[in-house]
């Protein structure tokens, strides 16, 4: 969240006000806008202790059980490869770097960095997905470059990188294939969705800053531009593109995966890099968005599916990772429309113990009822809390944090669940890389005043890598 002299409005991973500056916004949760009365004890701070140590479990856990292993099965006491199936990339140390650096655990920081040092093996003779590489293990060893200053996590993140420019490089359109090997380059998967074909320029552009080579900048910019020079007539764009082509290959407009984080990442270019032309793309497709897809029902929005060429609603679903976009729209100067579709989802906790995956907002059931451990909620509750010093953003993180508890705890730490409207409900077995990322980095934000980041001049990226702002 790049606050300071920012080149546009607010920003979803962009954090204006402060616990520790006590900036207006966030000054007024404690009076006006806030519900505590004057004699009720702050039970913020306790929240924030609680966080660190429920962390603390599951990172025990996965240091006992799974070490080394990309993720944790907190039930079965397992591990399991989430890139390269018996070859691991340590995804849960990358992904917990930095959280761990926030909460000051820092012999656990150590162990994670000499793993990375020591262990981590780049070589490997697999295909990887281009997209989760950068925005989890590049963007990972990025911000815990900018936690500890070791250049060898720099050089990590920069060799990886190069590892994945084949597949940008050898593109004819510029879009990155979807795969490459991480040995010999060889690339695959010519259909990519917006959201693998987009969301690169945070983790890419911070390279070029640091580095000072504009090449990654350059490629994911240029991936970017290959789906905005494709959009219909009507500023719609699709859902995948055939990369060597340029065809689209699903022409259904939508904001859910596998496109979402392709809109947010025009916004994070432009406000990080100060690019205007990915701010003039972000407009001129936002304002598509807003006309085409808003669904208002029963005085909450929505967005709907459509047709890409003519605007005709194809489908009334909605995913639970599109709650991220409440804070996007907040920070992109849409701030009525951000609140309101966060209402929309806080709507879907008054019926459901956890939100389920995929939603049909006319019917309210739910279409895909697993409840995967996402954070997308949570991390507009942060945005929204800090956009603008309303309490009620923090009580409904703390809902969450409490029913997460309540549902997902396991002997081992977290688990995901299969089914969230079976009773008793339906557990799986995994601690996704991202709940040590992202979940328990924004609870640990919105509850807890920590000291080693600074909430007025920052930058989170969609995995909630703190790529600025650490100190
Ligand atoms: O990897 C996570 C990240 O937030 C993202 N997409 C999906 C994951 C979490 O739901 O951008």
């Amino acid at each position: 969240m790049t606050n300071h002299a920012r080149p546009g409005g607010l920003t979803r991973r962009r954090m204006i006000g402060g616990l520790a500056s006590i900036t207006p916004a966030v000054a007024m949760a404690g009076t006006a806008a806030g519900t505590a009365s004057a004699a009720a004890p702050d039970p913020y701070p306790a929240l924030g202790a609680d966080v660190v140590k429920e962390f603390r479990t599951a990172w025990d856990s996965y240091r006992r059980l799974a070490w080394g292993r990309d993720e944790l099965r907190p039930v079965s006491g397992s591990g399991s490869d989430f890139f390269i199936p018996g070859g691991t990339l340590g995804l849960t140390i990358i992904e917990a770097l930095d959280t761990l650096y926030l909460m000051e655990l820092d012999s656990e920081l150590n162990a994670g960095v000499e793993w990375v040092r020591n262990d981590l093996r780049l070589d490997q003779n697999a295909p990887v997905q281009v997209f989760e590489a950068i925005i989890r293990l590049v963007g990972g060893l990025l911000s815990a470059y900018a936690a500890t200053k070791d250049r060898m996590l720099l050089d990590r993140a920069r060799e990886l990188a190069d590892r994945l420019l084949p597949a940008f490089h050898r593109s004819p359109t510029g879009a990155p294939y979807r795969y490459v090997n991480l040995s010999t380059g060889e690339v695959r998967g010519t259909e990519a969705p917006l959201a693998e074909i987009g969301t690169c320029i945070a983790e890419f552009g911070e390279l070029s800053r640091i580095t000072g080579d504009r090449k990654y900048f350059d490629a994911a910019k240029k991936a970017l531009k290959a789906v905005y020079d494709r959009r219909s007539r009507i500023d719609l764009v699709g859902t995948t593109l055939n990369v060597e082509t340029g065809a689209w290959a699903g022409r259904t407009a939508t904001l859910d995966p596998p496109v979402d984080s392709f809109y947010e990442y025009l916004w994070d270019g432009w406000t990080l890099f100060g690019d205007h032309d990915l701010k003039a793309w972000y407009d001129k497709l936002t304002a598509a968005v807003l006309k085409r897809l808003a669904e208002r029902r029963a005085g909450r929005l929505w967005f709907r599916q459509a047709d890409m060429t003519t605007g005709k609603a194809t489908g009334h679903n909605q995913s639970e990772l599109t709650a991220f976009y409440a804070g996007l729209l907040a920070q992109s100067g849409h701030l009525a429309d951000g609140e309101r579709y966060h209402d929309a989802w806080t709507a879907v906790l008054g019926k459901f113990r956890l939100p389920p995956e995929y939603l049909d907002y006319r019917t309210m059931k739910a279409v895909n009822p697993a409840y995967p451990l996402r954070p997308e909620y949570a991390d507009s509750c942060l945005f929204l809390w800090l956009a603008t010093g309303k309490d009620r953003y923090r009580a409904r993180a703390r809902d969450l944090y409490s029913r997460q508890k309540r549902h997902c705890k396991v002997a081992n730490g977290y688990t995901v669940v299969d089914d969230v409207t079976a009773s008793p409900m339906r557990l799986g077995d995994l601690t996704p890389g991202y709940w040590y990322s992202e979940n328990m980095k924004y609870y640990y934000l919105l509850f807890a005043k920590a000291s080693r980041f600074d909430y007025t001049d920052n930058y989170l990226s969609t995995e909630g890598n703190v790529l600025k702002g650490l100190r």
